[in-house]
C-alpha cells in the first residue's frame, strides 16, 4: 500500500513538487499505509485550482471513464420546455434548467445577494408533522416540500423568496469583535395562499465531488460513531437519520443534505431531476406539479432514461477530491491539534475505511479523510430551521464533510458557509456553531489570535 503510494506520489512530482515526494517515510502515512494527503483515497487528485471539484477520479480508466463522462455531460445540460427535440420537459415548475447551474464547478452554491434573485438555493417547505409510513416530512397543499420560484413559459412560479441580512456583532476573547449576518427570509408572489403553519428551510447547493466515497462507508461505520443519548456524556450526541429509501422501500441510514435525507446518490440524483428541475424518470416517473393548476398535463413522462439516471449518478460517485496542501506546514500542524484538542473533530471524523460500493470498485475499500461522521447533530438555536426532516429536528444538522473547504474561492468565487450561506468565512462558520458545538465554538473564540489563525489555516489546507 505504502509503496503504491509512493509511486503515485512520484508521478505526481512534476505538477506539486516536492511537498508530496517528502510524503513518503517521513510520518505522514498512517500505520495502516492510509496517506491524509489523498483525502479521497486512490480517487484523489492533486489539482488545486478551479477545476479541483470537477475532474474524473485518476483511478477511472476504459468504459468507466466514458460512463463519468457522459454523466458529466448531463450534469451540465440545460433543459428546456417541452416540446423540444433535446432536453425538453423542464418544469413545468422548477428551480433551475441544469444541475451544474446549482453546484457550480461541482462545488457550492450561494444565497442570492440583496436584490438578486436565487439561483444556487432553494427553499424547502412542509407542514408539521411527517408521513407515517415513509417519515417524510407533510407536503403543503398545492406546493408540495419545495417552493418552485421559476416556471416554464404560461405558467406561474409558485413564489419567490428573498433573503435579508441583520448585523450581530460578538467578541473574541481577546476584546476583538467581529460581525456575523443573520439571515431573514420573506416568501413573495404565493400563486396561492400559503398556510400559516407552514415550516420552511433554506439550503444551498453542496459540493457534489467524493459522494462515492461516503456512500461506500459501510453503515455500521456510520453508527458506530452514534451516540444518541450521549451515553459517554462527552455533550456529544450524535445520530443517525433514517430515512426513505425508495428502491427498498424501506428505511435506511441517510447520508446526503443537509440533513442527511436521501440514503443513495441514485435516490438523490432522481429527486434533483424531478423537484429541482422538473424532470420526470423511470425513478421517479410522476411531475412535481401533477395534481395541481401548474401541471402541464402533457404525458410525456418519463423525460430522461434510467440510462441518464446512471450515468449521472456513477458522474458524482466518482468526481475526484482534492489532495490536502500544505501538509508540512508548521502552523497546519498547530491548527491540526487544535480542531482535535477543542472537540471539532468529534463530529467532523477525519477518517473512514470504505467498504465495497456496488459497480464502483474505484471508491471501494479506500482509506479517505472526508472529515464527517455523517451524523445529525444539534448545533443550537441560532442555525435551527425549526423544519424536521424525516428523523432530523429542526436544530440537527449533519455534519457536512469538510474535505476540499480551503479550495472553495478558487473554484467558487466565493466563502459562504453554512448549509444558507449565511457564513462569509471559515471564522464565520466556526462562530455560527452552537448547541452540542457550543463548547468547541467557546474554545475557538477564547483561544490566541494566533491559534484561531493556525486552526483557520489547517482548514485552509483541507
Ligand atoms: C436549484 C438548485 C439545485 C439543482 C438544480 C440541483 N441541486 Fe443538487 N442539491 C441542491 C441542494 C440545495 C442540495 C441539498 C439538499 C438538502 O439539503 O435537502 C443538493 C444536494 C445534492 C447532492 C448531495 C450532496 C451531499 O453531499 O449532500 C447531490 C449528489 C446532488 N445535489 C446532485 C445533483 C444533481 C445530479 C443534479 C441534477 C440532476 C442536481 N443536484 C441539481 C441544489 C440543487
Ligand atoms: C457537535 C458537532 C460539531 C462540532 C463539535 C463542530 N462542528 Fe462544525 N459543523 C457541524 C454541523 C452540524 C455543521 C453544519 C451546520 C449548518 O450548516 O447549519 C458544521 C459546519 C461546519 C463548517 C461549515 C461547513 C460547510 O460546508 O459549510 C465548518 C468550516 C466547521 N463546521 C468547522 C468546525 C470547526 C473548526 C469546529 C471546532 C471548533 C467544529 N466545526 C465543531 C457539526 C459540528
Ligand atoms: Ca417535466
Ligand atoms: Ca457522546
Ligand atoms: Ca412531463
Amino acid at each position: 500500500m505504502v509503496g503504491i503510494i509512493c509511486r503515485y506520489s512520484y508521478a505526481v512530482i512534476l505538477l506539486v513538487g516536492a511537498v508530496v515526494l517528502s510524503s513518503c517515510g517521513d510520518g505522514l502515512s498512517e500505520p495502516d499505509g492510509g496517506n491524509f494527503i489523498l483525502s479521497g483515497g486512490a480517487t484523489t487528485i492533486l489539482n488545486a485550482n478551479s477545476n479541483a471539484f470537477s475532474t474524473p477520479a485518476p483511478n477511472l480508466s476504459g468504459s468507466q471513464l466514458d460512463l463519468h463522462a457522459k454523466g458529466d455531460a448531463e450534469f451540465e445540460s440545460k433543459f428546456v420546455a417541452a416540446p423540444a427535440e433535446v432536453y425538453g420537459g423542464l418544469g413545468p415548475v422548477f428551480n433551475s434548467n441544469s444541475c451544474v447551474s446549482c453546484h457550480v464547478r461541482d462545488g457550492r452554491g450561494r444565497p442570492p445577494f440583496v436584490g438578486e434573485e436565487a439561483s444556487q438555493m432553494l427553499m424547502r417547505i412542509s407542514l408539521p408533522g411527517s408521513d407515517p409510513i415513509t417519515g417524510e416530512p407533510l407536503p403543503v397543499p398545492g406546493y408540495g416540500t419545495q417552493l418552485f420560484d421559476k416556471s416554464i413559459f404560461g405558467k406561474r412560479p409558485q413564489g419567490k423568496f428573498r433573503v435579508d441580512w441583520a448585523e450581530i456583532s460578538g467578541t473574541y476573547g481577546d476584546g476583538t469583535s467581529y460581525t456575523l449576518r443573520k439571515p431573514l427570509y420573506a416568501i413573495t408572489d404565493a400563486y396561492r395562499p400559503m398556510p400559516s403553519n407552514m415550516l420552511y428551510s433554506p439550503r444551498v447547493a453542496p459540493p457534489v465531488f467524493g459522494g462515492g466515497l461516503l456512500e461506500a462507508i459501510p453503515e455500521s461505520a456510520i453508527l458506530a460513531n452514534a451516540d444518541p443519548s450521549d451515553a459517554n456524556g462527552d455533550g456529544i450526541s450524535g445520530k443517525a437519520n433514517y430515512v426513505w429509501n425508495v428502491e427498498q422501500s424501506s428505511k435506511s441510514v441517510g447520508r446526503f443534505g443537509w440533513k442527511a435525507n436521501t440514503p443513495t446518490l441514485l435516490q438523490q440524483t432522481a429527486a434533483a431531476y424531478r423537484n429541482d428541475m422538473g424532470i420526470t424518470s423511470p425513478y421517479f416517473p410522476v411531475e412535481s406539479a401533477f395534481g395541481s393548476e401548474q401541471d402541464d398535463g402533457h404525458g410525456d413522462d418519463p423525460e430522461i432514461s434510467m440510462k441518464t439516471l446512471e450515468a449521472v449518478t456513477f458522474y458524482v460517485q466518482t468526481l475526484a477530491v482534492p489532495a490536502r496542501r500544505n501538509v508540512r506546514d508548521e502552523t497546519v500542524r498547530r491548527g491540526e491539534v487544535l480542531f482535535a484538542n477543542l472537540g471539532c473533530a468529534s463530529c467532523h471524523v477525519p477518517s473512514f475505511q470504505t467498504g465495497v460500493l456496488t459497480n464502483v470498485p474505484e471508491v471501494s475499500n479506500q482509506r479517505i479523510y472526508p472529515y464527517t461522521d455523517l451524523l445529525l447533530h444539534d448545533v443550537g438555536e441560532e442555525l435551527a430551521d425549526r423544519r424536521p426532516d424525516f428523523d432530523a429536528d429542526g436544530r440537527e444538522w449533519r455534519t457536512p464533510p469538510l474535505w476540499g473547504i480551503g479550495l472553495t474561492s478558487i473554484v467558487n468565487g466565493h466563502t459562504f458557509f453554512l448549509h444558507d450561506g449565511r457564513a462569509r468565512s471559515l471564522a464565520e462558520a466556526i462562530l455560527w456553531h452552537g448547541g452540542e458545538a457550543e463548547a468547541a465554538r467557546e474554545g475557538f473564540r477564547t483561544i490566541a489570535k494566533e491559534d484561531r489563525e493556525a486552526l483557520i489555516t489547517f482548514l485552509e489546507s483541507l
